[in-house]
C-alpha cells in the first residue's frame, strides 16, 4: 500500500513506521490515523515481525492532534471524547498489546497526544535536542492518549502534575534523569542507536520479550500476590517455548543461541 502522511515497511522481522508530514512537525490528521490503522492491522497479521521501530520525519517527532482539523469557525463544536474514542484510543490499545517490543527513536520535539504517542512505546531513545511537551494545556485540554496514565507512573505525581499543568518543554537530558525515557543520546547518533537496538531485538527471544510487556504492565494495577501468580502463569509459557529450549541448549553447549522469536 502507498501511504501519504507514513512511511511503512517490514524487512527481515523489522517494522518500521515514520510519522511523515515534517512541514507540520508530524502532527496527526484523520488521513494520518487511517493510515497508521492500516499499518496496525498489517503489523497484527504478519507473525514475523518481532520489533517495531517508530520516528518521525524531519526536525519534529510529533506536534499532537493536527490544528488545523480543530479550527471552531462559524460556531462549530467538537466532541473530543469521540475525536478520542475513534482515532487515539484504539490506536493506543492496539499498541500495548504487540506481543513484542517496540522502540520509539524521538528525534525532535514530542508535543501533546505526539508525546504521549511516543510515552506508548516500550524503550524510548531521544535525541539530545528534541523536547517533551505536555502542551495540552496550552489550549485548554487535559492530556490524553494515555498521557494521566502514564505519567505519574512513569515521573510520580508531583513531576505529572507539573508536567501536566505548566506545559513546559522537558529536554531529553532531563526526561532521562526523571526516567519518562530510557536514554539520550547526540544527535548524530540516534539512527545509530536505535538501528543497534532494533537490530539485537530482532534476532531476541520474542515470546519472552512480549511475556515481559505483560508482567511489567500488568504489574502497575496488580497486588504483589496477583503479580507473583501472573509472573508463574507467563513463566509457564515462557518455559514451553521453542527459544527457553535453545537457551538453556545453547548455554550447555558454550554457544550463541540462535532465537526464532517462538
Ligand atoms: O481529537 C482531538 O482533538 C483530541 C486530541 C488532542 C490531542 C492533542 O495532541 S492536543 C495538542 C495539539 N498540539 C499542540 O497544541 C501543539 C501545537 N504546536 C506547538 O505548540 C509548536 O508547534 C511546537 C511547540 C510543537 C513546536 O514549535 P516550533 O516553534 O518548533 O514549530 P512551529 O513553527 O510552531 O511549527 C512548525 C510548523 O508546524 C508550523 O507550520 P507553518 O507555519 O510553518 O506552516 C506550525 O503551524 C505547524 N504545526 C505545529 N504543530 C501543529 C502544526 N500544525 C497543526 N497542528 C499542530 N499541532
Amino acid at each position: 500500500m502507498t501511504y501519504q502522511t507514513i512511511l511503512f515497511d517490514i524487512v527481515e522481522g523489522i517494522a518500521r513506521l515514520t510519522l511523515n508530514r515534517p512541514d507540520k512537525l508530524n502532527s496527526f490528521t484523520g488521513k494520518m490515523h487511517e493510515e497508521i490503522r492500516s499499518a496496525m492491522t498489517t503489523l497484527e497479521a504478519d507473525a514475523s515481525v518481532r520489533v517495531l521501530r517508530i520516528t518521525g520525519a524531519g526536525r519534529g517527532f510529533c506536534a499532537g492532534q493536527d490544528l488545523t482539523e480543530r479550527a471552531m469557525t462559524g460556531g462549530q463544536s467538537f466532541d473530543l471524547a469521540s475525536t478520542l474514542e475513534t482515532h487515539y484510543n484504539p490506536l493506543l490499545r492496539r499498541l500495548r498489546k504487540l506481543p513484542y517490543p517496540i522502540v520509539c527513536a524521538v528525534n525532535g520535539v514530542a508535543a501533546g497526544a505526539g508525546c504521549n504517542f511516543a510515552l506508548a512505546s516500550d524503550l524510548i531513545i531521544a535525541a539530545k535536542s528534541a523536547s517533551f511537551i505536555e502542551v495540552f494545556s496550552r489550549i485548554g485540554l487535559i492530556p490524553d492518549a494515555g498521557g494521566t496514565y502514564v505519567l505519574p507512573r512513569l515521573v510520580g505525581t508531583a513531576r505529572a502534575m507539573a508536567l501536566s499543568m505548566l506545559a513546559e518543554p522537558v529536554s531529553a537530558e532531563q526526561a532521562e534523569a526523571w526516567g519518562l525515557i530510557w536514554k539520550c543520546v547526540p544527535d548524530d547518533k540516534l539512527q545509530e542507536v536505535t538501528d543497534a537496538l532494533v537490530q539485537k531485538l530482532s534476532i531476541a527471544p520474542t515470546k519472552a520479550l512480549g511475556l515481559i510487556k505483560k508482567a511489567i504492565y500488568n504489574s502497575l494495577g496488580n497486588s504483589y500476590d496477583t503479580q507473583l501468580t501472573l509472573e508463574a502463569n507467563l513463566q509457564r509459557e515462557a518455559g514451553n517455548s521453542e527459544d527457553f529450549k535453545e537457551g538453556v541448549t545453547a548455554f550447555l553447549e558454550k554457544r550463541p543461541a540462535r532465537f526464532v522469536g517462538r
